[in-house]
């Protein structure tokens, strides 16, 4: 499928996810700077693109897997917006009940196996999936999202590996957004690209510009075919750019204003794909404007159901800990209260 012929409710759709991720993003941002976001928020302010690009191939029993900034992947992947912010306040509508937080957003429900606070740690949670679908013979993928910092880490190699030797419908996303924490990935890969690292394991690796929702849509169409087909796992390193900090909070000290600056103004993915959307003939200035505000006031509920929602109470500190009852026995500690599950 060529550019022009992708239907315009999904052109219209890539635009308004990515919108929603990027104003959610920025909410967030102000509301961990007022102290009202408890635990670690790493945000995806720039890097809209590829979880968008990527998710618009996948369908409803597609997986996925996310990293430790997984906000855009979740709300891609067809998350409830006000589950996700539930679950940034740590209350109890969240969509873990408000027990995983920021780091650990996961809905089974939605295909999303899980954010990870372990960097690389998704990887085989994916790899296991795609063992899963070839076993059962399925025709469902699995798309494991982590960043260039990742690639440094065992479970990529290992999961490369075995997803092109077991020809495991699996689809590799690494999201090089130049940056682990305060290290320039020139300074911690010896080759130009994560891509190159496919053909270690015999897996065909792309590069593609992150910052282009429909360059990535369609290197990822490839991919997901190829996966459905049989004919295994691709690689793919999207190139990209987060505006914020490593974590919210992050002194920045590491790179250059003028650097974040240059990318928010030639490379800014929603502006680009805006100016496209314009350019095509799909939608006119004045409809983008009432998809932006319709996304304001949806953030905006999703912001108030959190705060209005209630905490969990301690006791359901203990529920949901196994999905299927043990016959082992569990002691806990909490205070000078000791109890036993048998
Ligand atoms: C196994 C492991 N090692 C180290 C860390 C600490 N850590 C957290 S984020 C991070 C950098 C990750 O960089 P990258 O994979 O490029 O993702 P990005 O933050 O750039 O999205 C590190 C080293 C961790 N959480 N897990």
């Amino acid at each position: 499928m060529s550019r022009e012929e992708i239907p315009r409710e999904k052109l219209l759709w890539m635009y308004e996810t990515m919108v929603r991720i990027r104003k959610s993003e920025e909410e967030a941002s102000r509301h961990f700077a007022q102290g009202k976001i408890p635990g670690f928020v790493h945000l995806y302010a720039g890097e809209e693109a590829v979880a968008v690009g990527a998710m618009a191939n996948l369908r409803d029993d597609d997986v996925i897997t996310s990293t430790h900034r997984g906000h855009g992947h979740f709300i891609a992947k067809g998350g409830s917006l006000k589950e996700m912010w539930a679950e940034l306040y740590g209350k109890r509508t969240g969509v873990c009940k408000g027990k995983g937080g920021s780091m650990h957003i996961a809905d089974l429900r939605k295909g999303e196996l899980g954010a990870n606070g372990i960097v690389g740690g998704g990887i085989p949670h994916a790899v296991g999936a795609g063992l899963a679908f070839k076993l059962s013979k399925s025709d469902r993928v699995a798309v494991a999202f982590f960043g260039d910092g990742a690639s440094n880490q065992q479970n990529f190699h290992e999961g490369l590996n075995l997803a092109s030797i077991w020809k495991l419908p699996v689809i590799f996303i690494c999201e090089n957004n130049q940056y682990q924490i305060s290290l320039h990935y020139s300074k911690q890969q010896a080759i130009r690209s994560v891509a190159e690292r496919g053909s270690a394991y015999g897996v065909p690796g792309v590069e593609v510009d992150g910052q282009d929702v429909l360059a990535v849509y369609e290197v990822v169409r490839e991919a997901v075919d190829r996966a459905r087909r049989g004919e295994g796992p691709t690689l793919i390193e999207a190139k990209t750019y987060r505006y914020l900090g490593h974590f919210e909070g992050d002194p920045q000290v590491y790179r250059k204003r003028e650097e974040v600056e240059w990318w928010k103004k030639n490379k800014d993915p929603i502006e680009l794909f805006k100016r496209r959307l314009l350019d095509m003939g799909i939608a006119k200035e004045e409809e983008l404007r009432d998809i932006d505000s319709r996304v304001e006031r949806e953030v905006q509920d999703a912001v108030r159901f959190a705060e209005e929602s209630p905490y969990p109470n301690p006791e359901e500190l203990y529920e949901d800990v196994f999905s299927t009852p043990t016959r082992g026995v569990l002691v806990w500690k909490w205070g000078s209260e000791v109890r036993s599950h048998g």
